[in-house]
């Protein structure tokens, strides 16, 4: 995710704080550790709930962890793994029902071995990637690709199939270095209700347990195969779209670790030149990516406030002009990568691989009192987003580009939000062989947009968002990020695996009783029910695509009509003549 809106940049690029605030925990429990409730890092799921447990424990051993699923299975309660932040938007964190058992990693967070001989590195689930990559780091090692935000626990981090960008080698899913994993799953009262399962390469069961959605059990150990440590030299060149889609189908074969970025109103493409160098290389870079550094909550929440009116009482032309900005000043700023930790004296920048592949400064810093937090802290009215993330197969890449950018063509200036959140990035996937990872290579979509803060409240030309991601999920097959995106999306996702069927008989096997299944994970397993939920204003809030009026706004001139480019879709459009005519006029100006 990639955020940052036009006023925030003004107020805070350029500040580097000491503090930050961490996020808050995701688990809260009114009595002790019973009467629970679990939510995501934004405070709020996509219906806008948070989830209720009648208890949480917090295993330090794996010992506790056993006995913690042996309760829950004796009891026959609904349970589910929660981690230290719980970064998935969706309701993965869930356990079923409203009297289910939490099971947090918080404090599985050792690294239990390094084998430096054998590259190889033993955690456990509830490790935070940055401390993944110091670890193997200080062994003189690698993880040779990962997410770009470092705050993920390795656990939920397999669990949604989460990766960074390549085609090279094994790819960029970080599910692909696993050579090894003890998952703790229920079992019968003979065996004292749950038993640990030790998986090692080569065993069919790690293709489920590798990228599991968290519905086999609790994972406790992950092994990892590493390389030995090496630097990367990153550059970022923008180039005009002119040969954008020519180039998203070559440029993740041209680069080790190559992404794109698509600034749709500028007609711009950033594109990451990424590659692995010789460690002799000079150069001690860091990436301090200014989006995951911590923020002053005063400017983040005047920069909300500042967008609200823009999106409530803004005209086209105003959102534009402030959508010009971040990218400006971001890309005067490096994005937060400096040459030596300090300055940035020029591109390349070369530096070791646990310096450049991720970063996420406002999770590692002091507790300063709410001072500054990461941008989309809950416990601030700031920036509240949507991220949706959706992956098209490698030969459909440049079709649905040319697609998009036709879209793009018919109404340049309803695409200006996607320049004010920098852009479309791009990564690139390999094919897995794990049962709910991606069925071929392919290149991720990645984009970030406003959601407001009131549920059912229209936004500015929301109708092409929903048509471009309908597009991509019907017209090219796309598969949506386990950890993103809103309800819609999954809707009929497993049938897009060709594997899902072999999960489920691993899932039966198991986890025979659910008790790791929710209805979340029931529904887009296509299990039982459905992902969507069909209610007024449904389609506003991406619950649902709308197919009357009432999933719209009609009362304030939305309503539910075809897509412009793709006519499948159907989206809530303004109706121009119910709406009033100010933009209209101004945008002649
Ligand atoms: C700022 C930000 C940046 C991001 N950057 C990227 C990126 O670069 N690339 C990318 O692919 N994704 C990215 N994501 C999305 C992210 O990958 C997923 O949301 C994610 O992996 C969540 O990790 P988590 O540790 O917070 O797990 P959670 O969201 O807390 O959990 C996810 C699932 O994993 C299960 N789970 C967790 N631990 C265990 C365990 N020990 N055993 C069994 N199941 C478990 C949970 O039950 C849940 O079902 C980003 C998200 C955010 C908010």
């Amino acid at each position: 995710m990639r955020t940052m809106l036009p006023l925030l940049v003004i107020l805070v690029v350029g500040l580097r704080l000491a503090g930050a605030s961490p996020p808050p925990q995701p688990v809260a429990c009114t009595k002790g550790t019973t009467d629970c409730t679990v939510t995501n890092v934004y405070g709020s799921f996509p219906d806008r709930t948070i989830c209720r447990a009648a208890d949480a424990s917090f295993p330090r051993t794996e010992a506790e962890l056993v006995a913690a699923v042996a309760a829950a299975a004796a009891a026959g309660r609904k349970a589910k793994a929660a981690t230290r932040h719980s970064h998935s938007f969706p309701k993965l964190a869930c356990p079923g029902g409203r009297d289910g058992t939490i099971i947090s990693t918080r404090f599985l967070n050792r690294t239990v071995a390094v084998d430096a001989a054998a590259r190889r590195i033993t955690v456990e689930s509830g490790v935070v990637l940055r401390d993944l990559i110091r670890a193997a780091a200080a062994a003189g090692l690698a993880l040779p690709h990962s997410p770009y935000w470092y705050g993920l626990t390795v656990g939920g981090l397999l669990a949604t199939g989460a990766h960074g960008s390549s085609l090279w080698g094994k790819g960029s899913a970080v599910h692909e270095y696993v050579v090894g994993l003890r998952i703790v799953t229920p079992a019968p009262a003979s065996q004292g209700f749950a038993v640990v399962r030790e998986l090692v390469a080569g065993d069919p069961d790690l293709d489920a347990a590798k990228v599991s959605l968290g519905v086999l059990g609790v994972i406790s150990q992950v092994t990892f195969e590493l390389q030995p440590q090496f630097k990367r030299s990153v550059r970022f060149v923008t180039r005009d779209d002119s040969d954008f889609a020519e180039k998203v189908a070559v440029w993740g074969g041209a680069h080790e670790f190559g992404d794109m970025a698509w600034l749709p109103r500028q007609g711009k493409v950033i594109y990451r030149e990424d590659d692995r160098v010789d460690v002799a290389t000079p150069g001690n870079g860091l990436n301090d990516y200014l989006g995951f550094r911590a923020q002053p909550t005063l400017g983040l929440i005047t920069a909300r406030a500042a967008e609200e009116r823009l999106e409530r009482n803004g005209t086209d032309i105003a959102r534009c002009l402030a959508a010009r900005l971040p990218p400006s000043l971001f890309e005067l700023q490096a994005y937060g990568f400096t040459n030596d930790g300090v300055f940035f004296t020029g591109w390349p920048v070369v530096g070791f691989q646990h310096r450049i592949q991720a970063s996420g400064t406002c999770i590692s810093s002091p507790e300063d009192g709410l001072l500054s937090s990461c941008t989309w802290d809950p416990r601030i009215r700031g920036p509240f987003l949507y991220n949706s993330g959706f992956s098209i197969a490698l030969p459909r890449a440049a079709a649905f580009v040319a697609d998009m950018m036709r879209l793009r063509d018919l109404n340049p200036r309803a695409f200006c939000d996607i320049d004010a959140k920098l852009g479309i990035l791009m990564r690139y996937v390999k094919a897995s062989s794990a049962y709910l990872g991606k069925p071929e290579d392919c290149v991720d979509f990645d984009v970030t947009y406003y959601r407001s803060y009131d549920d059912g409240e229209p936004r500015p030309h929301s109708d092409v968002f929903d048509e471009l991601e309908q597009m991509a999920l019907r017209k090219y097959g796309a598969v949506p990020h386990w950890g993103k995106n809103r309800n819609f999306a999954f809707d009929g996702a497993a049938a897009k695996y060709p594997n899902s069927g072999e999960f489920i008989k691993v899932k039966e096997r198991y986890d025979p009783d659910g008790i790791f299944s929710s209805e979340w994970s029931d529904q887009v397993l296509g299990i039982s029910g459905s992902p969507n939920i069909v209610d007024k204003r449904c389609a506003i809030e991406g619950l649902c695509v709308c197919s009357d009026d009432s999933h719209c706004a009609p009362e304030l001139g939305y309503f539910c009509r075809p897509g412009k480019l793709f006519k499948e879709a159907r989206v809530c459009s303004k109706d121009k003549s119910a709406a009033a005519g100010d933009d209209d006029l101004l945008d002649e100006l």
